[in-house]
């Protein structure tokens, strides 16, 4: 998994904040740790958290498919525009909708969440590089979400660890912008095969990038044939409408 790169480290604590409140919410990460480097011990501490993840993420779909509640989870490298689409489709979504932000560090996410009018929780990870169940749990017991809504949720930048870990979600969206290049569902398939949409944004700087859209998709597809796809521009809203639609879709079926 990636405890190369810190994220089971044992005492990083995780932080809850909604904008504009001082209360700060600390649970410890209660994942196993364990302190023998050998191989299968490695391995199986590896599937204990996978599998604690997993029991937990089931708990949270059940809970959410009760109140009728569309849980999406946006995974994506830092900086393909996940909050920019955010932003820019929570008013035009016609349902009430509600995020939860994570990122390493900062508010910054959340209060731009914040100034749509959704309620928002930032959860900053520490040395974590991937949200889990558990942070999930906590999550939606703090925000009260509505029977019929949206629950967006805003995975850490990282095109690889998120695709580990369900939260809970009724689906993965991975999105990709096109300053990234084209060669990465090739170089990271795992994430696209976890997904079941594809948003590719940015389209608005095509003109000035090499990105080959067909063989972004070619490899995405090869990855995972049944991958949906949508070519957006977050930012001049070009394709907007067919990703409200996609998720106007996804609350009715
Ligand atoms: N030209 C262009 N810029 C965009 C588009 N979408 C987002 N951006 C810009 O890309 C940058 C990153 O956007 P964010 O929305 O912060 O990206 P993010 O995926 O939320 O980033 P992290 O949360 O840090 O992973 C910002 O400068 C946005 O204005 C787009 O469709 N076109
Ligand atoms: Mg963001």
């Amino acid at each position: 998994m990636c405890d190369t790169c810190g994220c089971t480290q044992p005492d990083e604590a995780v932080t809850f904040t909604k904008p504009g409140e001082q209360h700060h919410h600390h649970h410890d990460h209660d994942h196993p740790h364990d302190h023998d480097h050998s191989h299968s011990k490695k391995v199986s501490v590896e599937q204990d958290i996978l599998s604690q993840n997993n029991l937990l993420a089931e708990r949270n779909r059940g809970w959410l498919t009760a109140k009728n509640i569309l849980a999406l989870n946006l995974v994506s490298s830092p900086g393909s525009g996940k909050t920019t689409l955010l932003e820019n489709s929570i008013k035009s979504l016609g349902l009430p909708v509600a995020v939860i932000e994570g990122d390493q560090q900062t508010l910054n996410d959340a209060d731009r969440i914040a100034a749509t009018g959704a309620p928002v929780l930032q959860v900053n990870t520490g040395a974590g590089c991937h949200l889990d169940s558990q942070m999930i749990e906590t999550a939606i017991a703090e925000l009260d979400l509505p029977q019929d809504s949206v629950l967006m949720i805003e995975n850490v930048g990282n095109l690889v660890c998120p695709a580990l870990f369900d939260l809970g979600e009724k689906s993965k969206v991975v999105i990709i912008s096109v300053t990234e290049g084209d060669d990465k569902p090739e170089k990271y398939p795992t994430m696209f095969a976890a997904s079941d949409l594809c948003i590719i944004n940015k389209i608005d700087l095509l003109p000035y990038v090499n990105f080959d859209v067909d063989k972004c998709k070619h490899h995405a597809q090869h990855a995972n044939p049944n991958l949906e796809f949508i070519e957006l521009s977050a930012t001049t809203g070009e394709g907007m409408d067919n990703w409200l639609n996609w998720i106007s879709a996804q609350v009715k079926s």
